[in-house]
């Protein structure tokens, strides 16, 4: 099912669709010299065409996005399992599936890997750097495995250049990191900005661009200054005067202003659906609260949002022009299927959906949050005012997606036991046996990332995605057992052929990101999930590519090919 030209346009933000258009505008001024004869004119058209084709590529190539349309790709590869018509294929080797279908990924498609500031950082009370609401939470004791925190994590603040290295040694084109709101202001606030922490991101990134790494920043990998936990309760916000969505906004002012020059990415959030979920309903993750879930869930997850509108607006308004970057969000997002063909069932998937993915992307696409949601909530589900809906529609130019795992859902059987969110969602998950589940107990389901990029496009008018991560963690307790990751090189193989499978069905898909670049601070789990490619020594931070890493180093260089042997 080729993608149609009018389609992709209409899912083509505004700001690219006038860049298409600008393209457009080039053609026609060669149409105005006037050509002496009619084979001079064909001639000087089909030099023109070329020009604007060869231009068009070019650009493409540059900003990194698919040319248009994705036809033009060079590698070809196969679904792991299934073809897209829901055939069975031979597996993961074959190079085509049994109706001779074959997938293919754009040859500008972005392949990269991906961290986090806290999970990775360390020297968190070095240069200045201001505690977060996760510092905290660790040191509070009783949440998290072991009482681990990311107080040393990998080191990466010091041993950085060694990380560049490393990944380009893997061929990674891009390496998706956040930036620590503390290390740049150190209490949250703007006007106190701390010039060592400017300094360290710039020498990233310029080590980044040395090596001709694409960095994307994402401004909040969940590491919230303390200073606003402590002034208004975070991102409950009790200030009434949006205390600490104006002091996001400021921040990343500053990250544009400091690093806009050679960032063309930037995420706002990553996972606000986890912040708010995990948080604030289940209270597994810092701030750790689970008392009021059927209203603070929904707060935490509406100031999240009026923070990425925010400091999107500020990006559009003061910098894009010049900078010419993009911005997004980053969205969990796990499909769910029906259990069964029945109308509850159905229903109740697509709600699984709605209240999880759906919840931000639709204030974004169509200013406000899902209608079933409305429904099931009523009074307790924030609203936007109108200059709030108006900030947050079209903010995106892209959409990242977080995708890790599967389920089946089906209507439960009567009001249930749980409380808060996922009483609201109403919503019972179950698992299909022939599932393969990882070291966290997730069912891994490749043909579900297909699912859900189709779900995602079909229901938002194919939409730009890029996957911002996607991994699995092993029970690897040593280097030697993680050396030989074939279940993480088999997760990584099956989640790109269903990747090429949507690109070949017609998603919108520029780019993926494994999570993660190395094993690292894994939240209340510590040290004890290991979700990396490359294996880390916490004793003597010794890094060493697994199996996974350097087949994706091979991935990378033959742009999928070898997937398809
Ligand atoms: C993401 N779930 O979190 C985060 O963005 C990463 O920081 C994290 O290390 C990674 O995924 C692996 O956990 C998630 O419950 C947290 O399904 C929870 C879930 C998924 C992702």
């Amino acid at each position: 099912m080729p993608r149609s030209f009018e389609a992709t346009m209409s899912s083509i933000p505004a700001t690219e669709r006038s860049n298409l258009l600008a393209e457009e505008g080039d053609g026609k001024d060669y149409e105005r010299r006037e050509p002496q004869n009619k084979e001079k004119l064909c001639k000087f058209l089909g030099i023109g065409l070329a020009c604007f084709l060869l231009l068009s590529m070019l650009i493409c190539a540059i900003h990194n996005e698919p040319s248009l349309p994705t036809n033009t790709a060079t590698t070809t590869i196969t679904t792991s399992g299934k073809n897209i018509d829901g055939q069975k294929n031979n597996g993961l080797s074959t190079a085509s599936t049994s109706d001779g279908t074959n997938h293919t990924f754009p040859s500008s498609f972005l392949f990269g890997s991906a961290t986090s500031s806290y999970q990775v950082e360390g020297a968190t009370h070095e240069d200045g750097r201001g505690m977060t609401i996760w510092d905290t939470f660790c040191y509070e004791g009783g949440h998290v495995l072991k009482n681990e925190s990311a107080d040393v994590a990998c080191d990466h603040y010091h041993r950085y250049r060694d990380d560049v290295k490393l990944m380009k040694s893997l061929n990674l084109q891009a390496y998706r990191l956040s930036i620590a709101w503390t290390r740049i202001l150190p209490n949250g606030y703007g006007g106190n900005v701390n010039q060592a922490g400017i300094k360290f991101y710039n020498r990233l990134i310029d080590t980044l661009i040395e090596h001709n790494i694409e960095p994307w920043i994402t401004l909040y990998h969940w590491d919230l200054p303390q200073q606003l936990e402590d002034d208004v309760g975070g991102w409950l916000d009790h200030s009434g005067n949006s205390v600490v969505v104006d002091a996001f906004g400021e921040y990343a002012r500053i990250c544009f202003r400091e690093f806009g020059d050679r960032v063309k990415h930037w995420i706002t959030l990553n996972e606000p659906w986890t912040v708010a979920v995990h948080g604030y309903n289940d209270g597994v993750k810092a701030p750790g609260r689970s008392q009021m879930g059927a209203t603070e869930t929904y707060i935490a997850a509406h100031n999240q949002l009026l923070a990425h509108g925010k400091a999107a607006s500020i990006y559009k308004h003061e910098f894009a022009r010049e900078q010419k970057g993009k911005i997004g969000m980053s969205n969990s997002a796990d499909f769910r299927y029906p259990l069964t063909d029945s109308k509850d069932d159905r229903d109740a998937a697509e709600r699984a959906m709605l209240f999880q993915f759906g919840w931000f992307m639709e204030p974004v696409i169509r200013g406000d949050y899902p209608d079933v949601m409305r429904k099931r909530l009523g009074d307790r589900l924030p609203k936007f005012t109108k200059d709030q809906r108006y900030q947050l529609l079209g903010s995106c130019d892209f959409f990242g997606i977080n995708t890790y795992s599967s389920a089946l859902a089906s209507k439960p059987d009567s009001e249930s036991v749980w409380s808060g969110y996922w009483q609201d969602m109403f919503v019972t998950t179950s698992v299909d046996p022939s599932w393969d589940k990882n070291f966290m107990g997730w069912p891994t389901v490749p043909d579900a990332t297909r699912e859900l990029l189709l779900w995602i496009s079909k229901r938002y008018n194919y939409p730009l995605l890029y996957i911002t991560e996607n991994g699995t963690a092993e029970d690897e307790e040593d280097v030697k057992t993680a050396q030989q990751d074939e279940g993480r090189r088999r997760f990584f193989e099956g989640h790109l052929r269903a990747c090429a499978a949507a690109i070949e069905a017609g998603v919108h898909l520029a780019g993926y990101f494994a999570w993660s670049f190395m094993d690292n601070f894994e939240w209340e789990y510590g040290y004890q999930r290991r979700f990396g490619i490359c294996f880390v020594d916490f004793e003597t931070q010794q890094r060493t590519p697994k199996r996974s890493a350097l087949w994706y180093s091979k991935v990378i260089a033959t742009g999928g090919q070898n997937i398809a042997r």
